[in-house]
């Protein structure tokens, strides 16, 4: 059985308190409650669905050269499940990223030559995930892995990176939910890539604990965390998940555009369905 970690959370203000620091260095990840209310969310969520009809409607497979996920939900429509770059294409995401209580997050990234910064022209740039267990849902789950080791994946070093989630649905183990082996940010670079299969493996851990988080609220995990997305254990409605994540950065930059090739790491991602 997952074990429920009673962990403290916080509220984003616009410097991190010493406890936060510590949390986070602690355990890897950090959970803000109401970064926006669950109504603000539910606009979110919606402009996001508006533009994902269109890219249904267009049949675009990939934004920047990252592949665009799709999959058919309970009621046989055609939906995005897992939307890169969504800032550049959706308004109301862009704006979430410009508060300035975001930058309180620095703190938790190691000083570089580089300029620390949220990463919406690089990587995968904002990615909207949808999960759902349906029949011919594309994305049911994500099996463990750790986010730096797509940037290792990427070409050699491995710089520390954040990935900072919004929540717009609820999420728990009603629609599968976020699970986490905390500490493992502080394994050394070996186990951060080797541990587990990546994205292949996903069966519980006897020490992973759940992330329970409501509409609006803000995680951010260190990108040397091991983590998994769980199936919900219910069909169609119920098993609707929805978050935002966004890479913070400290490492050379990687700014991506239209022309840009698909890096190796998506046939891998491709695998999680
Ligand atoms: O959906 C989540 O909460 C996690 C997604 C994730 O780990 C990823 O996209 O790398
Ligand atoms: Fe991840």
């Amino acid at each position: 059985m997952t074990k429920t970690l009673n962990y403290p959370k916080f509220t984003l203000k616009e410097k991190a308190s010493q406890e936060e620091i510590d949390f986070f260095n602690q355990y890897g990840f950090i959970h803000y409650t109401r970064f926006i209310t669950p109504e603000h969310a539910a606009k979110v969520a919606a402009a996001i669905d508006v533009k994902s009809d269109e890219i249904v409607a267009k049949q675009l497979d990939k934004i920047n050269g990252i592949p665009i996920k799709f999959g058919i939900d309970e009621h046989g429509k055609k939906v995005v499940q897992r939307f890169p770059y969504t800032s550049w294409h959706v308004n109301e995401v862009a704006a979430l990223y410009d508060d300035p209580r975001l930058k309180s997050l620095e703190v938790f990234l190691p000083n570089t030559k580089y300029p620390k910064r949220i990463g919406l022209k690089e990587k995968d740039g904002v990615v909207a995930n949808h999960y759902f267990n349906a029949q011919e849902s594309g994305y049911k789950q994500l099996g463990w892995h750790t986010d730096v080791a797509r940037e290792f994946a990427l070409g050699g070093k491995m710089y520390t990176m954040l990935n900072v989630g919004i929540y717009l649905t609820n999420s728990g183990p009603v629609n599968g939910g976020l699970r986490a082996i905390p500490g493992t940010h502080k394994d050394g670079s070996f186990k951060v890539l080797f541990r587990k299969t990546q994205v292949l493996d996903t069966s519980e851990d006897p020490n992973e604990v759940m992330i329970e988080a409501e509409a609006g609220d803000l995680c951010v995990h260190d990108g040397r965390v091991w983590h998994r997305v769980a199936m919900s254990p219910h069909q169609g409605a119920l098993s609707h998940r929805r978050v935002m994540y966004v890479a913070y950065l400290c490492g050379p930059a990687d700014e991506r555009h239209e022309n840009s090739k698909t890096p190796f790491y998506h046939r891998f991602l491709g695998l999680a369905k």
